[in-house]
This record gives C-alpha cells, structure tokens and sequence, in this order.
C-alpha cells in the first residue's frame, strides 16, 4: 500500500500523483470487498466491506481537505480540475470523530442488507418472496387487495431502517460539514459544474418543460384505471393508487401496459415472451447488448467479464439483487451484477448496465480522478440512449420479431415509451429533493414519512393507501435510499438520453422522426458517442456535451419532440376531462 501522506507535499502535481495512487489502491480494494459482500451477503462480508469503504472514505476525505489549500497554487488547468474534483466527488464524507467514520460505514452497509434480505409472505403464498416476487404481484394482479397486500408488505421491511438512516443523516452531515459544505445534500448538488442553488434551479427548469406532458399522461392513467377499479378507489380529479401503477414505487407505469393500450391498437408484440420461447439463456440477453455497442464500432467485453460477473440469483445465499455495473480494477475488469430474468424489462436493463460498463472503458485511459462520467447523470443515460434506438425495426433486423407482429402504429409504441420513460421523470426528481430537505434539517425524523408523502403527491399525483404513519418509513423502500445512493442522477438521464439520441440517430444520417430512428450499426453515431465517453469527467460537462450533440445546456426539448405525437393524441383523448390532482 502507499505510504498516506503524513507530510502533504506543497506542490499541487507532486500532491495529487501521490493522491491518485492511493485513491486508486484504496478504490480496488473497496471494490473486491464490497464484490463479494454484494454476492454473498454474510455478518462477515458486511464487516470487510465497510472496513474498506471507511478507509477509503477516510483518505478521500483527507485528500480533499488538503486539496482546498492547494487549489490555488497551481497554474496546470488540469491539475486545478483534478483539485476541484477531489473535493466534491466522493458521496460521503468521514466526520473526524473516533470511530465515527466506521460507524458510518457500518449503517450504510446494515441498511443496504436489510434492503437485500427483505421478505414478505403474501397470504396464500407458499414462501416469502423478495422485492422481485412482490413487484410481480405488482405488476400483474388486477386485485386491488392483493396489490395493496404486495406494496405494504415490502413497504414494511423499510421499518426498522428509521433509526439507521436518521443516525447516518447525522454522521454524514458532520462529515460534510467538515469539509464546509452546509450539509451532505449541499455537496450532492455542488457535483454539476455550477453553484450548488443553481443546480437546484436547473433540475426545475428541466421539470418545467415536461411537466405538462406528464399531466397529460397522468390524466389518460387516471381515467383507465378509473374505468377499471371504479371512482371508490380512482377518483376523477385526485391522485392515483401508487400500488396500482404496477411498480412498488410507481416509478415506471409500463407494468400495465395492457390495462391502458389504446382501442385501437393493432397486433402487440411481447418481447419478454418471444424471448422466453426461443429459450434465450441470461448470457445470450447480454449479448444482444454487447452486440449492439460492437455494432457501433466499439470493442468486445473482456472474457472477465463473462467468466466474473452475476448475472442470476445465485441459489442458497443473501446477494444484492439491484442491478449494477463494477468498474473493479478502472482498467479491465467489467462486471455486471444483477438477478436478470428473461423479460422485456431486463432486456432494457441489460442495455442500461452495458452503457455503464462501456462508459468505465472509454475513460480508463484518463487519469484516475478523471476516470467518472461528466456529471452522473451522464453515466446514467448511456446504456438507456442506446435502448431508445431498440425500435421494432431493429428488432425485425436482428430476427426478434417478424415484421407481421411488430407495432405498426406509433401511438402504442409510443405509450409504452411514455409509461417507462415519462412516468419517471417526477419520481426522479422527488427522491433527492426529499434527501435535499432532510439532509439540510428542514425535515425532521418526526416528519420524514409523511412530508415523503405529501412531496410523492404533488410531484406524481399518486397516493398510498391510507394508514400509514411514522411507525413506517417508505424512503427506505427504494434501493437507493437504503444504500445511499444519490437519485438526480436518474432524473437528469431520463432528459439527456432523449438529447443524445436526438444527435446520435442524426450523426447516423437518420432524418426521420426520433422514435422511428436507432442508431444500430453506425459507426458514424458510435465515433460522436465515445468522442463524448472517452473525455471522462477531465472536462466541464457542457463540453461534454458538447462533444456528443453540439449543445452545451441541458434540454427537454428533444424529449417533447420524441413524444410530439403522443402528446397530440393524449390532448385529443383527454378533451373534456380533468388533467391534474
Ligand atoms: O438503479 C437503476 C439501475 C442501476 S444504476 C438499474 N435505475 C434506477 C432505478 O432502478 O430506480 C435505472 C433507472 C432508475
Ligand atoms: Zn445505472
């Protein structure tokens, strides 16, 4: 291991190769333990993993400090990025405190594995099932009991994570504060190249331009679920259900699909089942992946990457089923962690973590503080901009659906875009302004279900089922509250993929209209994409953006014109009724 530096060098480029070094070592060990821990769930592993992730949360954190002094002593732009970087990059910080950083990182393994190890017996079931078995449920009774029996019973494994998560709020905003940052939202919000506020401001902005589209489409669920469950429970002009949106979350509506397909709608396609019937191993959906990103000119994935990654749930152990992409070594070792299932949803999910895994390669030659995505939304929108260019005519070109079952239309192709892609954007932005309010003390413990709810409301339009109160703690239901990791991101994808693939399908000589187009096979589109990936975060996001679409601001604009004729439909099937809550 390196020597830690007891003696900070006073030269900006001598201090940040020592600190790159180490952050580097200290990152790889992190990562093999929290591998194994997330594979193989045990007391054991929990303790190694949190032991890595507090030493190196704890060097980054000394690092950072004794970066601020030297910020302004160097005249390399490079080395003043790498300065910048080093002081916000890292998701936590270690509060000085004896044994504090450790307990920190003790909670936040502790709440990632009763995430993982939650269960609940629906009745009439015979065996607990996971969140994969209750989000079935979810997705396909039409039993309102039984969907409500489904939601509140996972709901209920967040319980006992309340004091957990209160206790880490505390421990994290010390830490924060010790590198004089407000408190930890504050630094989750610095990460965007521009002044924490104005990053607030910007995701606004950016929820402004689609929020009509969304109460659109609100309006249509609203008014077919109605028609399906009766005014008792789906009132005319309130908030929807959340559990009967087909997802535990109501984060993505395209669970029901066939519960609000047009009338009109010609011959379905059901990719999950075809797949199904060709017997499609987990191996061979991650090759469609693989194949597409070959396609566009970029390299195969090492045979690490087949021979170590998870790509099922592994029989007789605890695993960490949330899918995820591990960049383990910053050079070559790729894996994919996840609990796939042959289906329509994992297909996407599989292009998702690919995106990631092929952004971790293009930016490996980088430095190691510029080896990250220019802001995480960045990380987050590559895999899903390559999925926008899954069209049906790609799925006939590469023989997964014959052109006689595939949509003809483009509303119904359209809908089922909107219900996974617009549904999201409102819950992409809730979960991190809930953090932010938490985070900065403006929402107590005392408040932090309920204020959860009155937020979901007014950003989603839905509701939960009545009772619930501050025994329970719904945030800690999402994967990403109970493993810390920050939500933004998600919501900034769900824009930008819309942006990318605007200037992607463009590159690749496509004029037609954007959800017609994919990208598939051009080289051109692949060269403009890893101009973007291979910058890593070296430089201001603007610039990458740039890089990929000539923009240098984010922008729905690209979103609504993706959507122009659904949006035109959706007006006309809503004349006359309410739209809002
Ligand atoms: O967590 C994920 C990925 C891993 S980065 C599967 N996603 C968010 C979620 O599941 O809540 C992708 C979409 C949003
Ligand atoms: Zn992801």
């Amino acid at each position: 291991m390196s020597e830690p530096l007891d003696v900070p060098p006073a030269d900006p480029a001598e201090f940040l190769d020592q600190a790159e070094r180490s952050l580097l070592e200290l990152s790889i060990q992190a990562n093999r333990a929290d591998w194994i821990y997330c594979t193989f769930i045990t007391p054991d592993t929990e303790e190694l993993t949190s032991l890595a992730a507090a030493r190196l949360m704890t060097a980054a954190t000394d690092l950072a400090k004794r970066s601020s002094a030297l910020r302004g002593r160097t005249r390399s732009p490079v080395d003043a990025r790498k300065l910048e970087l080093l002081r916000r990059s890292f998701t936590l910080i270690a509060p000085s405190g004896a044994g504090e950083a450790e307990e920190l990182s003790r909670l936040s393994s502790a709440m990632q594995a009763l995430y993982a190890r939650g269960r609940y017996q629906p009745r009439g079931s015979p065996a607990p099932l996971d969140v994969q078995g209750l989000s079935r449920i979810l997705e396909t009774s039409r039993d309102p009991a039984s969907l409500e029996e489904a939601w509140s019973g996972w709901h209920a494994i967040a319980r006992p994570m309340r004091s957990d998560f209160t206790r880490y709020v505390e421990l994290a905003n010390r830490g924060a504060r010790e590198l004089d940052y407000p408190d930890l939202g504050a630094l989750w919000r610095a990460k965007y190249d521009m002044p924490a506020d104005d990053f607030a401001r910007e995701a606004g902005r950016l929820w402004d331009q689609v929020r009509p589209l969304y109460r659109s489409l609100h309006a249509y669920v609203r008014r077919r679920l109605g028609a399906r469950y009766g005014p008792e429970l789906v009132p005319d002009t309130g908030p929807i259900p959340a559990f009967l949106l087909g997802n535990m979350w109501a984060q993505s509506w395209a669970g029901i699909y066939p519960l609000l397909a047009p009338d009109t709608e010609g011959p379905s396609w059901d990719l999950g089942a075809v797949l199904r019937e060709r017997k499609t191993t987990p191996q061979e959906l991650v090759r469609y992946g693989e194949r597409f990103f070959l396609s566009l000119g970029f390299e195969p994935l090492p045979a690490t990457f087949w021979e170590r990654s998870m790509f099922v749930r592994p029989p007789g152990r605890d695993v960490v089923c949330h899918a995820s992409a591990w960049d383990i070594d910053y050079a070559d070792d790729l894996r994919l962690k996840m609990c796939l299932e042959i289906s329509e949803e994992d297909f996407f999910v599989v292009h998702h973590e690919l995106g990631h895994n092929f952004y971790q390669r293009a930016y490996a030659r980088q430095p190691f503080l510029f080896r990250e995505s220019a802001h995480d939304g960045f990380h987050e929108a590559i895999g899903d901009t390559i999925a926008l260019s899954v069209t049906p005519e790609y799925l006939t070109a590469i023989g997964l659906l014959d052109a006689t079952s595939g949509p003809t239309d483009d509303i119904p192709y359209l809908l089922r875009r909107a219900l996974a892609k617009l549904a999201f954007l409102p819950f992409g932005l809730v979960v991190d302004e809930w953090r932010w309010r938490v985070f900065s003390g403006d929402v107590g413990p005392e408040r932090y279900n309920r204020t959860w709810w009155e937020m979901r409301t007014e950003r989603q339009g839905i509701a939960p089922p009545p009772g619930r109160s501050e025994a329970d703690f719904d945030p800690g239901a999402k994967f990403h509250v109970a493993s810390g990791t920050p939500y933004m991101r998600y919501f900034l994808a769900h824009i930008l993929e819309f942006q990318f693939h605007r200037a992607l399908v463009r590159a690749a000589g496509s004029s037609g209209p954007l959800h017609r187009a994919t990208i598939h096979g051009s080289r051109a589109a692949g060269e403009r994409l890893r101009s973007m990936l291979e910058l890593g975060s070296r430089r201001e996001w603007p610039d990458a953006l740039e890089a990929a679409t000539g923009e240098r601001r984010m922008d729905a604009a690209a979103l609504l014109e993706y959507f122009a004729p659904l949006q035109r439909w959706l007006d006309h099937e809503n004349q006359g009724a309410p739209v809002g809550w």
